[in-house]
């Protein structure tokens, strides 16, 4: 977390996710924290693949993923970080972080539903208004600069939609095109989904999710033995093991409140309308 980055960019990052829902942080890795992050994805994908079933991808997630230290490294990388605490306030943690690569697969293969992230939590939020609770990072960490190579879609504005329109929504959606190292942030209730790939290399993407504390993990991460954190923050984010804690934390149990306040951050207030 000690890269610096120019002062107001959190705010920016964190004003268009806002109006659009997404965000794409341009060059986040640099390209040795991308090859280290490329050879893990290429060795679970050695050691994991069904052969058996070429096309189908492979997602390794949870501890296995969340023990590399590189993995935290990228997960708090500070413009990427920053821009999180800045949106959903210091109370978080990682509740998923995984690799998903996805092969070749053929034309006629048919993409991902659109869909918004959480599970249960639109449809218990129906007539409500439904806040956004959490935000995804989606590292890349292989070419999505062209069409057909398993690209992200996303329905820009979509998080503010009351009810999903009557319509085709595929025809609202735009491609988001991204170099290795980039990341698209995008939170959890606009619609999105990712095409086929349909080129020859696999797509390799590495996935953070962001979320209260309170929340339940979306996989199991904890890592035995603990590892050395790089900073009390990555700690925080990565051994959510007192949950009680998380419900009425004490200040000495979210060193991302003073890292707040020491990075001259403050959470964004959320336009209801
Ligand atoms: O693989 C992708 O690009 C999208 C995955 C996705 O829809 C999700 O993580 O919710």
């Amino acid at each position: 977390m000690n890269e610096v980055h120019p002062a107001g960019e959190p705010k920016s990052l964190s004003e268009q996710i806002q109006r659009d829902g997404y965000v794409v942080l341009r060059n986040l890795m640099d390209s040795q924290e991308l090859e280290h992050l490329l050879n893990h994805a290429d060795n679970f994908w050695d050691t994991l693949h069904d052969p058996q079933r070429p096309q189908s991808k492979l997602e390794v997630h949870g501890a296995a993923v969340a023990q590399i230290a590189s993995v935290r490294m990228a997960a708090c990388k500070k413009r990427l970080i920053d821009t999180v605490l800045t949106l959903l306030g210091p109370n978080i943690y990682v509740n998923y972080i995984g690799f998903t690569i996805n092969p070749p697969q053929s034309e006629d293969k048919q993409h991902m539903a659109y869909h918004q992230d959480g599970g249960r939590i639109s449809k218990e939020h129906a007539q409500f208004f439904e806040p956004r609770y959490t935000v995804k990072a989606a590292i890349w960490l292989t070419d999505g600069t062209r069409l057909g190579v398993g690209n992200f879609y996303v329905i820009p504005g979509s998080h503010r939609w009351k009810q999903k329109p009557d319509t085709k929504i595929d025809e609202l959606a735009i491609p988001v095109y991204v170099e290795p190292g980039d990341v698209i942030l995008f939170e959890r209730r606009v619609w999105h989904t990712r095409k086929t790939n349909t080129s020859n290399t696999r797509r390799k993407v590495l996935f953070v999710d962001y979320a209260p504390r309170w929340m339940e993990p979306k996989c199991q991460m904890d890592i035995t033995p603990p590892p050395t954190y790089s900073s009390p923050v990555e700690e925080q984010l990565f051994n959510n093991k007192e949950t009680w804690r998380a419900y009425a934390p004490r200040k000495i149990d979210l060193p991302a409140l003073d890292y707040m306040s020491s990075a001259g951050l403050t959470r964004s207030v959320e336009d209801e309308s």
